[in-house]
């Protein structure tokens, strides 16, 4: 039996080398990983899950979690992993749409999740941060020699929930071939071995934290600190005892701005990583100037893996995105017609390859909107190529705001709002925000005589969208400003509200 990801993982993998360690000293080896991984899926196979069956995870970060996207793999079965944040208005729409049958969630939030999960259907098991819950309880019946499914390239690893700038939330299909060579190509790029060590403070219900971090060190034989959250005081502990770093660009910011952050602490590392949103050059220069180190920043996103990364040798170019990676191609196109066009011309950014997934869940008609004939996959990132075939993206031509590395799309929060009394219509934007990067904004147009105030609307967002969507603040004006087609002009809004959180830098 093959089991294409998990081949190469169980290939890579020495059982007494070490995989995992907690900042509370708790060590998981590679043959720890092996059996636990094997236990797991043999519950998972024992409630009845079948290749191809989906399994929802809404739980905290742990090794235990991982190694449940490690027993999915092994089982054929589709890891859908949620956001901690999810409302249970949300978790609703997501579990309703991929109907897992499995949900697995944390004790606490069982009585919640198990209201919405049984109504659609799903058996529910619990798992805790520190590896407690009924799912491990499960696990100490079962055998650690799991027989991996037959799953080939082709076939589904995960789904990964986008949000949509229209309408509701997309599920991205990603298969075993899509993890595995996008993890194969980034390990070899970024020179991955058994000797490395990294840092991973990142969520792992995201492709950052669950596949870049994490299959690029489960493919090359490494070993990670494993952290439930990023904490600066923790990862500045940890740098004289590791390697590497992966994180979004609020990690470096928050770095940099630290005291503890020096050349001398950061001498044993031999690569920091950014991605996910924009890290600003001023962050990259920043950093280089306390540490010596240049910031590898790379760019890709849920549907396409990584797309492209600066070199490891060679100049890592503050403000660009590097180049596409071995495998991948990459063009610049007018936005309206698709037409390629030429270096240092901006348009939009499109990828081909078998990073790329296989297409949104059950949404035929909004897989084919976004792939061209030819088999790109229209990105919605502007950006240019230089004339030394570095990549600047250089905006977005989708309506998105990304706050600390998690994707806001404002038509859901505008919704959202527009629904509430009192309220005639909002325009959700993103502004510069010191620490997230993007702060959300609510730009809100109130009826006449009604009393709506910015908590009133703060407070009626709590239950229904994760808190990192809800605005950082709510401004009221009399009219939107609208341009001849009747459209609200964002860029207008941006401007106007450029400098509202320029206050917090110093704070
Ligand atoms: C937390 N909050 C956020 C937020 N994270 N608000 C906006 N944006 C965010 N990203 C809220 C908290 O709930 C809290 O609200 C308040 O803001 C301050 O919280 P904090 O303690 O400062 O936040 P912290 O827990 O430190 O989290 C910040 C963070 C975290 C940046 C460390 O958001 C994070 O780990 N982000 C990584 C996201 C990621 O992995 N993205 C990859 C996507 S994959 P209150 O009310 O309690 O005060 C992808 C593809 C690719 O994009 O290319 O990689
Ligand atoms: P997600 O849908 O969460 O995977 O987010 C993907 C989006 O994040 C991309 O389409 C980009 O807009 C953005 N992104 C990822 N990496 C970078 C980067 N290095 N620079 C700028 N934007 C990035």
């Amino acid at each position: 039996m093959s089991n294409h990801l998990f081949d190469a993982i169980r290939a890579a993998a020495r059982p007494d080398s070490c995989f995992i360690e907690t900042l509370d000293g708790r060590r998981w080896t590679y043959g720890d990983m092996l059996a636990l991984s094997g236990r797991l899926a043999g519950v998972l196979d024992t409630l009845g899950v079948r290749p191809g069956d989906r399994v929802a995870a809404q739980v905290e970060k742990s090794p235990e979690a991982l190694m449940l996207y490690l027993a999915c793999v092994r089982a054929g079965a589709v890891y859908l992993p949620l956001n901690t944040a999810y409302t249970l208005a949300e978790l609703d729409y997501f579990i309703g749409d991929a109907e897992p049958r499995l949900v697995v969630c944390t004790p606490k939030a069982h009585a919640g999740i198990a209201g919405v999960a049984v109504g659609h259907g799903a058996h529910v098991e619990t798992l805790d941060e520190t590896g407690g819950g009924s799912l491990m309880e499960l696990s100490l019946a079962e055998e650690a020699d799991f027989l991996d499914a037959e799953r080939g390239p082709d076939d589904l690893a995960a789904i990964l929930y986008t949000s949509g700038t229209t309408g509701r939330s997309k599920g991205a299909m990603l298969t075993h071939g899509n993890l595995l060579s996008n993890a194969a190509t980034l390990r070899d790029c970024w020179r991955f071995s058994r000797a490395d060590r990294l840092i991973h403070a990142l969520p792992i219900f995201h492709t950052h934290g669950l596949f870049v971090a994490s299959n690029v060190v489960l493919l090359s034989g490494a070993s990670m600190y494993f952290l439930a959250r990023f904490d600066a005081e923790d990862v500045l502990r940890l740098l004289g005892a590791a390697t590497v770093m992966m994180g979004v660009p609020t990690f470096y910011v928050r770095l940099v701005q630290h005291d503890g952050l020096t050349r001398e602490r950061t001498a044993g590392m031999r690569l920091f990583v950014s991605g996910s949103a924009p890290l600003l050059a001023e962050t990259h220069r920043a950093f280089e100037a306390k540490t010596g180190h240049a910031i590898l920043e790379r760019y890709g996103m849920t549907e396409t893996n990584m797309n492209t990364s600066n070199p490891y040798d060679g100049e890592r170019l503050a403000g660009t995105v590097g180049f596409p990676l071995p495998g991948v191609s990459l063009r610049v196109t007018d936005p309206e017609c698709g037409r390629p066009l030429s270096d240092g011309e901006t348009g939009m950014i499109e990828v081909k390859g078998p990073n790329v997934f296989k297409g949104y869940w059950r949404m035929p008609e909004k897989t084919k909107a976004e792939f061209r004939t030819d088999g790109f996959f229209i990105t919605g990132d502007l950006g240019r190529i230089d004339e030394r075939g570095y990549v600047h993206i250089v905006g977005r031509g989708k309506d998105l705001v990304i706050s600390g590395g998690y994707n806001i799309y404002p038509k859901e929060v505008e919704t959202e709002i527009d629904g509430m009394p009192g309220v005639v219509e909002s325009a959700v934007i993103g502004v510069p925000h010191p620490d997230f990067g993007e702060g959300v904004t609510a730009v809100v147009v109130r009826r006449a005589g009604a009393s709506l105030d910015e908590r009133a609307v703060l407070d009626g967002l709590k239950d229904r969208l994760a808190r990192y969507k809800q605005p950082k603040r709510v401004i009221f004006v009399e009219n939107l400003p609208r341009n001849t087609m009747g459209k609200v002009q964002k860029n207008v809004l941006r401007d106007t509200y450029a400098a509202l959180y320029s206050g917090l830098a110093d704070a």
